[in-house]
């Protein structure tokens, strides 16, 4: 058994360094390494390069650093046919819940409003409505909304969820398909995107949708807060609609180009707060158990419970 890991933008020798005791005495190869690419069985791939699987004619897995396999499934050298598994752990999941909770938090009680009020030295007494009162809609009931709904059910929210199939999760009214997107959003005062992108779901925050959420309810209006993907959002229409009012605030994890170019006007807006795609980074130390314990599983024929789907895009 063998291993390659071709991880962009992140400790790569770190990895190795954490995987390397973990697989015991089998090789884990870094691409400045010296082996024969039609040795490697398994690689650990994050913003694939071009060249990332030249070479690679006995690959028995793909293993995904991140959960959203997007930049894998676009690459135009993917190998056919070779089981593709992400990434998805406690550790990942606890970090996006609690990314979650710390927005809808801060949006609930006005954060962005009275920052800037702050800033202008002004006095000015609004109350946060009771959280009972508002609704928080989480589109992608996957493992990351499942969990954010359930941490955010401890605060009293009035709870929505938006799927692509049927899902039932206790104490959420579940919306599903393109049917039922607008009446999901009508409920929603504020959104929250963990959906994968896709083709379908490539540019779904935009004023359309925006447009279409619940208003006076909160305060500045509906908000918006994106932890997927970049592309998930029309960044041209989320700056209008946070100027104009359509949207009272939003918080953004992602971008459409990342870093973020200095000229984006998103900077300068006081109700937009913006992260560096931090919501949930794949920890190293937790990632090295959970790709080592795949390649165990895989090794032994178990199934995979985070295999994708390449037809579907996630
Ligand atoms: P899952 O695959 O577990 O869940 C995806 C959910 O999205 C499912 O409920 C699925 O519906 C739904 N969905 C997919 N396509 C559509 C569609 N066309 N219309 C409606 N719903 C749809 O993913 P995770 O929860 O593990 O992760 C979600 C995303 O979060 C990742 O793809 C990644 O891009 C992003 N992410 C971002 C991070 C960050 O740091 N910013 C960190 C980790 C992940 P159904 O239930 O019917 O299948
Ligand atoms: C992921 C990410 O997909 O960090 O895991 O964006």
């Amino acid at each position: 058994m063998t291993l390659l890991l071709h991880m962009n933008g992140v400790d790569e020798a770190g990895w190795a360094d954490r995987l390397g005791p973990l697989l015991g005495d089998r090789p884990v190869y870094r691409r400045d390494d010296h082996f024969d690419p039609a040795s490697i069985d398994y690689i650990l791939a994050w913003k694939p390069g071009p060249d990332a699987f030249a070479g690679l004619s006995n690959l028995k897995a793909i293993l995904s650093y991140g959960a959203g396999v997007d930049s894998l499934l676009d690459h135009r050298g993917l190998p056919d046919g070779v089981p593709i598994i992400r990434f998805s752990d406690p550790d990942l999941t606890g970090r996006m819940r609690d990314y979650v909770v710390a927005e809808v938090l801060a949006h609930h009680r006005l954060e962005t409003r009275f920052r800037a009020q702050q800033r202008r030295r002004e006095w000015t007494q609004i109350a946060p409505p009771r959280a009972e009162d508002i609704n928080v809609g989480v589109m992608g009931l996957g493992v990351l909304g499942k969990a954010a709904l359930a941490a955010l059910a401890g605060f009293g929210y009035d709870l929505v969820g938006w799927s692509r199939s049927s899902n039932i999760v206790p104490g959420v009214r579940a919306f599903w398909g393109a049917e039922g997107l607008v009446p999901f959003l009508e409920k929603t005062d504020i959104l929250v995107c963990l959906l994968p992108l896709t083709r379908e779901t490539r540019g779904i925050l935009n004023a359309k949708t925006f447009s279409a959420l619940r208003r006076g309810w909160l305060p500045g209006g509906p908000v918006v807060i994106n932890a997927a993907r970049g592309a998930l959002q029309v960044e041209a229409d989320l700056a209008v609609a946070l100027r104009d009012g359509t949207l009272g605030a939003a918080s953004v994890d992602v971008f459409e180009t990342e870093p973020l170019a200095l000229d984006s006007p998103l900077w300068g807006l006081h109700n937009c707060r913006i992260t560096p795609h931090v919501a949930a980074v794949s920890d190293p130390a937790a990632g090295a158990i959970y790709f080592a314990g795949v390649i165990r599983d895989f090794e032994a024929g178990w199934s995979m419970p985070h295999l994708v789907d390449r037809a579907r895009g996630y």
